[in-house]
């Protein structure tokens, strides 16, 4: 996402590395304010922004460090609207959500997100398809709630959106659901009847909270709508959906400023995983190619269970890894979201991260390979690598439609890495990360 920024960031600071004085300063600052426009941020936002900047890197003394502070202050001001922060709860259940937003902006893959983020906090969520502007909306919900056990209310053949509504109300209500998520329809641009349909529903349902779904990628004009939709409905929080993509950092900035409705959560990525707290200082240090190692710890925290952890480690050192073990892994991985966001979160990596394509492990050809294969073997097989002659070798290539050579091949990447990680496991490397990840850990729940 703030890639352009984040390089172009980086050449602006380093202008006042070598030489500490004012004409450095005007450089540096004459190089920000184009990164800024290149991302798209408002041009009153820069002229605020450089001279906040300028007077106060002076006033402290003209150096990197100096003009590195003050940047990240302004920005992390701009960025931080007073109001709630994340996901909050009404003082009375149901906490009813709607989600508003244009056609295309992110609205049900976010949808679908936040039930998975409050199904992890063992709540009990109900999502309510309203869109019925598109064919293929309900069907998309469908699948999607399906795919990952949430709870959908839809009606086949109504064509009231409002009766929905309200039906879905009285069923969360006897149901007793904790949260209710309203997926609505959108529209290519603004207008008038979606406009009065939302405030209909608006009405019907009365929500503690209205979402609405920005399309980072869409820059000034996200920020226009969003305005409008301000205007004309109220929100109470933004989400910025497609954080991942190449878009231009503006639209984080622009939308703060100009909406003064804070931001509340960012999607990095397709999979319903991806979905993180909007934290002004954590997104600035990410933004200025810093990392987020909190970020990254809570989301491995939440995810790997310690004892866990711990258990699967001295299975590892001791060389009984076995196939269970793996497929295990490998959910613990899907879990945790894309891996080119994972990645952008270490500091120094961001700019490597921008430009991975991200990996699909698990739909990947490969993967799906080796899931057959450990679906071809017998329980016992699976705990036990080394029970595999070349007979079985045989049995497992037939049950997953493979080539003997292709069941060899796997099973003898299986066992060097195996091997690798026995080797390394009980190097100090390991035990450094560890630490790094549980002090951060620590560190934020204070
Ligand atoms: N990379 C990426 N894609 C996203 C994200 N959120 C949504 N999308 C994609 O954007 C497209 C439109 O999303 P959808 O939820 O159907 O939009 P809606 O019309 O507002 O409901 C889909 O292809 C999604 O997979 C995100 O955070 N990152
Ligand atoms: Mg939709």
């Amino acid at each position: 996402m703030f890639e352009v920024l984040t390089d172009s960031f980086r050449s602006a600071i380093n202008k006042i590395r070598f030489s500490d004085d004012e004409k450095s300063l005007k450089s540096a600052l004459e190089n920000l304010k184009k990164a800024l426009l290149k991302a798209d941020v408002h041009h009153k936002i820069v002229r605020d922004l450089l001279r906040q900047v300028e007077i106060e890197t002076k006033a402290k003394g003209i150096g990197q460090a100096n003009f590195l502070r003050s940047l990240k202050t302004h920005l992390t001001d701009i960025l931080t609207v007073p109001g709630r922060q994340g996901f909050v709860f009404a003082s009375k259940p149901p906490t009813t959500v709607l989600m508003v937003g244009l056609q295309g902006s992110g609205k049900t893959t976010t949808t679908v997100k936040l039930a998975n983020y409050l199904k992890l906090k063992q709540k009990k969520v109900l999502v309510v398809a309203c869109d019925l502007q598109r064919l293929a909306a309900v069907e998309q919900l469908k699948q999607l709630c399906s795919a990952n056990e949430i709870d959908l209310y839809f009606e086949d053949e109504s064509v009231n959106p409002l009766a929905i509504a309200k039906n879905a109300m009285k069923k969360a209500k006897e149901g007793l659901y904790d949260v209710v998520l309203i997926d609505t329809a959108g529209r290519l641009a603004i207008d008038t009847e979606l406009m009065e349909q939302l405030e209909s529903i608006k009405k019907e349902v009365t929500p503690d909270e209205v979402f609405y779904v920005a399309d980072s990628m869409t820059g000034q004009d996200a920020v226009r709508s969003a305005v409008t939709f301000h205007e004309k409905i109220t929100l109470s929080g933004v989400i910025l959906s497609k954080f991942d993509g190449d878009g231009k950092g503006g639209v984080a900035l622009g939308i703060a400023e100009q909406t003064n409705v804070p931001l509340r959560f960012i999607g990095v990525g397709e999979k319903v995983a991806d979905l993180e707290h909007f934290i002004p200082d954590r997104i600035v240090s990410r933004l200025m190619g810093e990392g987020d190692l909190e970020t990254l710890a809570e989301k491995t925290s939440a995810i790997i269970d310690e004892k866990q952890a711990k258990a699967m480690s001295q299975k590892i050192k001791k060389g009984q890894f076995n196939f269970n073990d793996f497929l295990e892994q490998m959910e613990q991985m899907k879990k945790l979201g894309s891996m080119k966001s994972l990645i952008g979160m270490i500091p120094g990596l961001s700019s490597v991260a921008g430009k991975l394509q991200d990996v699909d492990m698990e739909n990947s050809v490969e993967m799906k390979r080796i899931k057959a294969m450990i679906g071809s073997m017998t329980r016992k097989e699976r705990e036990d690598p080394e029970l595999l002659n070349n007979s079985r070798k045989r049995r497992i290539a037939e049950g997953s439609g493979l080539s003997q050579v292709e069941v060899n091949r796997f099973l003898k990447q299986f066992g060097n890495a195996a091997k690798m990680a026995k080797k390394f496991s009980g190097k100090k490397g390991m035990q450094d990360l560890q630490n790094m990840l549980a002090q951060n850990k620590h560190a934020h729940l204070r």
